[in-house]
């Protein structure tokens, strides 16, 4: 039998008396845990009353767990953890999250919601290849697959060879991929004579893990000839499955009987206006291992309004527009390496990836975009290279508002990780 969902169909009102009921018990649980007993002292679960009374609770930080690792957030005795995952994030060191038997079904209901709301069936066969192991990528889809009864393939990242024979050979129709890897299985693809529309039968490609933009979406979706939705999470929460992309690809809806969503202006801390950017800060109703509450997760993006033609009410955010924490100040502006992205994959020219490399010659801030072209743009002649360089220059000073300076490079010829990439080198430090 087909697996399904009720969750999905309920109504903001269904959804706000779920959240309280939820919220409530995860006060109640938190509380068994050593870093939470203080926090919460003087909060009662029959304070919450509308989901909105969250704003009644602490903040939890990264800092905050990172000061309580090992085991300061763990709210159930180690016999009932079945499984840890280690997560740096974005950046800085590392910290645990546990799972209890529960958490992780959980997290597979969250993530196979999702993936039915990409119209994944039982037919489908499932690719996954994102790192399996300590980052969440992997088994947090694996278990989504065969909930669903995919034939799940547990294809890991790296060896793109081998992905393409797999693809070839069983037939994939889903996969799960880091973005900026799946730009380099096309450009594999081609060196081997492979056309992905004809000879790959790959129909649905779910996305995340790091900052990408719409046009690398429909650069994925053009190479593919397949449909790219989204998927939002952090491990500290489960991983990926937080928020999912549905078919009609206009934001990603938040498990809301999971997850808790504020949005924040990260200065104030108070609720921005839907529409508007903010931090996005979550609280865990079901968690049972380690129960976060008000979260900052430093990402930041916007609820968008109005209904989904889906039919789902569950709440909508945007794709993440950038972090608190990778705002990069050049020369005095504000910059995210998001508009960056933005604004080289508007040229058709430019191939599948570029660095971002920062320095500080006479104490005055540089920022240079090294950009690999294609193949058939890297051929032309001198001069309409120099022309080429200086359009997207023109192209980088008007999305940024601040001159850089432009180094053309040939496929291939930029690093490539098969996990998340590395596109911001900031050696101004290293200089003062
Ligand atoms: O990256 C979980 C995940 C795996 C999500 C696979 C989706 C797919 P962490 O390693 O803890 O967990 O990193 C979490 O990655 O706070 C964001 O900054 C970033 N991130 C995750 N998904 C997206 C996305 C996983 N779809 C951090 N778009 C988060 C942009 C994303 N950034």
């Amino acid at each position: 039998m087909q697996y399904s969902d009720d969750a999905v169909s309920l109504s903001r009102d269904e959804i706000a008396s779920v959240q309280v009921g939820l919220l409530r018990e995860t006060i109640a649980r938190a509380r068994r845990a050593p870093a939470y007993q203080d926090r919460l002292q003087g909060i009662s679960p029959d304070d919450i009353r509308s989901p909105d009374d969250v704003r009644k609770l602490p903040f939890t930080s990264k800092e905050d767990l990172r000061a309580g690792m090992p085991c300061g957030f763990l709210a159930v005795p180690m016999r009932d953890v079945v499984r840890m995952h280690y997560s740096s994030g974005t950046t800085g060191l590392a910290t645990a999250v546990y799972h209890t038997r529960d958490d992780l079904h959980r997290w597979a209901q969250c993530v196979a919601r999702g993936m039915l709301a990409g119209g994944v069936t039982d037919e489908d066969v499932f690719q996954n290849m994102m790192g399996y192991g300590l980052f969440t990528g992997g088994l947090g889809f694996h278990y989504a697959g065969e909930l669903i009864g995919c034939m799940t393939i547990p294809a890991g990242s790296g060896n793109t060879e081998r992905q393409i024979h797999l693809m070839h050979t069983f037939g994939s129709s889903v996969l799960h991929i880091i973005p900026s890897y799946a730009l380099r299985v096309l450009y594999v693809c081609d060196g081997e004579g492979i056309d992905p529309l004809r000879e790959l039968s790959v129909r649905v490609i779910y996305v995340g893990g790091e900052p990408h933009s719409d046009q690398l979406c429909r650069r994925i979706e053009d190479g593919f000839g397949a449909k790219v939705h989204n998927c939002y999470g952090l491990s500290e929460m489960c991983g990926p499955g937080v928020a999912m992309e549905c078919a009609a690809q206009q934001g990603l809806h938040v498990c809301e009987d999971h997850f808790l969503l504020e949005v924040l202006d990260p200065d104030s801390l108070e609720p921005v206006e839907p529409g508007e950017p903010g931090e996005i800060v979550l609280t865990t109703l079901r968690r049972e291992a380690m129960p976060l509450i008000r979260y900052r997760t430093r990402d930041i993006a916007h609820v968008i309004p109005g209904d989904c033609p889906c039919g789902s009410r569950h709440v909508r955010v945007s794709r993440i527009e950038g972090r608190t924490d990778d705002m990069l100040v050049v020369k005095g502006v504000n910059v995210y390496p998001m508009q960056v992205e933005r604004a080289l994959l508007g040229i058709d020219e430019v191939g599948r990836n570029y660095v971002i490399t920062l320095d500080r010659p006479a104490d005055l801030d540089r920022m240079t975009i090294a950009v690999e072209l294609t193949q058939q743009a890297f051929a032309d002649d001198m001069r309409r290279l120099n022309a080429l360089r200086e359009r997207i220059r023109r192209r980088l000073h008007s999305e940024l508002d601040i001159g850089v300076e432009v180094e053309l490079h040939e496929p291939g010829a930029l690093p490539v990780t098969e996990g998340k990439a590395v596109r911001v080198i900031d050696r101004r430090d290293q200089e003062k």
